[in-house]
């Protein structure tokens, strides 16, 4: 067995793709917040490849800012910050390849100073961001700023050690500007539509309260380009680990598993200068928006409309759940009839293969996407991914049927969580107002569940959404979700 870390490289099998570049003369070009699987599948692995063609000036400086990170921040550190990235071809081929963009690894809560410096040295030219749909504080009632979310009063009152993105970005600036160094890109690689408008949005809301001399100087010298990330990351899993040992005799405590689609739409508008990661596949475009809502509204949305649903009838992965025929249909229909109304023509898209596609990567079998993953913050998601196409919906008088379905399944899911029989494993910073809206909703007040505010914003007030919900959410309860679904298919078979 070989231990993963640089000294070792040289050891593994010919058949693991290891880098073809001196790792120890690149220097650190990116930080990135949040060094999970999916950047680590993602940014990292195109950043490797462009690195593979002689751009020493872009390796990766991966931060962790949250307790959580601890882990992974120590893995990454025993093995020199490298990783074994396992793509997972449809016909069952694994192929194995060795990260080594990531050139340096920083954890927050141990060392709060080092991440800021890091952040403010001239070399980093660039600050991307996977900090998921919830990281952005956003209140979906609103879409302003949560001021009083605890974290960010503590980073207000602790400017030395914040705890939020905000907080370090805020103190990095500050040290930038007043150093006179030049521009930086924020670069975020969350699923939701316009997120970079949207980071800028709440930087700025964060600094007015923070530190408001600084938002004329972010004004002049920080991007933040618009950007559509896609490459389905599952969680990684034990079997993973032994199969790289069995296989591969490679000893990675914390390999990361992929499918082999990748895509990555930019809006080339960099503060700082770029990598050349067209070089690997990247699309710089002007407006990124009409990709982003597509996939959004389709594959993440469709992600979320499997994990509840499947959930619910009892599967545990996206693959098994899809090939269920009543999931697939019903999958197809909430994309012709409910999401493909709004995306308007795509230069460049053909979107029936758009979808064709979605429902092929869905059912790589050899990829085990669980649904506990797909509709772990759910509360964050679903007002980011579902709720802009029930509105807009409901604004132009078109189908809501299977939005509204979604929203109901979710209700049903966490009402029946730790009952008897169901061991729904469900990670949800919102869980305990979430259940108890569940609750309320199956005992009396069936409105309960889409009453909270600040997951669904106003979307209660439309009769026409209330009066597709209730008796949904109530067949859900008296005749199951396989009925539901049925009913759903056969009605609209007959329709005209
Ligand atoms: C998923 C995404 O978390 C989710 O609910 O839909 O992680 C999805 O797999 C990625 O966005 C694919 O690019």
């Amino acid at each position: 067995m070989i231990k993963l870390n640089a000294k070792n490289l040289s050891l593994l099998s010919e058949k693991v793709k290891i880098p073809a570049y001196d790792r120890s003369e690149l220097k650190t070009g990116i930080l990135h917040i949040g060094t999970g699987n999916f950047y680590r599948a993602h940014e990292a692995c195109y950043t490797d490849e462009i690195l593979n063609r002689n751009n020493p000036s872009w390796g990766i400086c991966g931060v962790g800012i949250l307790e959580a990170d601890s882990r992974m921040h120590n893995i990454l550190k025993s093995q020199d910050n490298l990783y074994t990235l396992m793509v997972r071809e449809t016909d069952g081929r694994l192929d194995p390849r060795i990260i080594g963009s990531v050139v340096e690894n920083l954890f927050g809560p141990e060392n709060p100073q080092t991440v800021i410096e890091k952040m403010a040295d001239p070399d980093v030219k660039i600050i991307s961001l996977t900090i998921t749909e919830g990281g952005y504080n956003v209140d979906a009632a609103t879409g302003s700023f949560i001021m009083s979310e605890p974290s960010i009063q503590w980073d207000l009152h602790h400017t030395d050690h914040p705890k939020t993105v905000f907080g370090y970005l805020t103190q990095a600036m500050k040290r930038r500007r007043d150093r006179g160094l030049p521009g930086i890109t924020i670069l975020s690689c969350d699923n939701i539509q316009h997120n970079g408008n949207i980071c800028r949005k709440m930087l700025i809301a964060f600094m007015k309260a923070a530190e408001p001399g600084l938002i004329e100087w972010t004004d002049n010298h920080i991007t933040f380009p618009n950007s559509m990330v896609d490459r389905i990351t599952p969680a990684t899993m034990p079997s993973d680990i032994n199969n790289l040992r069995a296989q591969y005799e490679i000893e990675d405590a914390w390999p990361v598993v992929c499918e082999p689609f990748i895509q990555w739409v930019i809006e080339d508008d960099f503060a700082n200068g770029r990598p050349s990661w067209e070089s690997a596949g990247v699309q710089f475009v002007n407006d990124v928006s009409p990709y982003e809502k597509m996939k959004i509204r389709l594959l993440n949305a469709g992600h979320s409309l499997i994990g509840l649903l499947g959930s619910l009838i009892g599967y545990g992965s996206i693959n098994e759940a899809v090939m269920d025929p009543l999931l697939e249909k019903i999958l197809r229909k909430f994309m012709d009839d409910e999401v493909t109304p709004l995306l308007g023509e795509m230069e460049g898209i053909d979107l029936k293969m758009y979808k064709e596609s979605l429902i092929q990567r869905f059912t790589n079998p050899y990829l085990k996407d669980r649904l506990s993953r797909i509709c772990s913050e759910s509360s964050a998601k679903i007002p980011k991914f579902l709720l802009p196409t029930i509105k807009e919906q409901l604004v132009r008088g078109g189908s809501i049927e299977i939005g509204t379905l979604i929203l109901a399944a979710w209700c049903h899911y966490l009402e029946r969580a730790g009952t008897h029989g169901y061991n729904y494993e469900i990670k949800d910073s919102m869980i305990d107002i979430l259940q108890q809206g569940a609750l309320d909703s199956a005992s009396g007040d069936p409105k309960a569940f889409v009453k909270i505010d600040a997951v669904f914003g106003d979307l209660v007030h439309s009769s026409r959404f209330v009066n597709t919900y209730i008796p949904m959410i109530n067949s859900l309860r008296d005749h199951g979700i396989k009925h539901v679904l049925m009913l759903i298919l056969t009605q609209n078979k007959k329709a005209p």
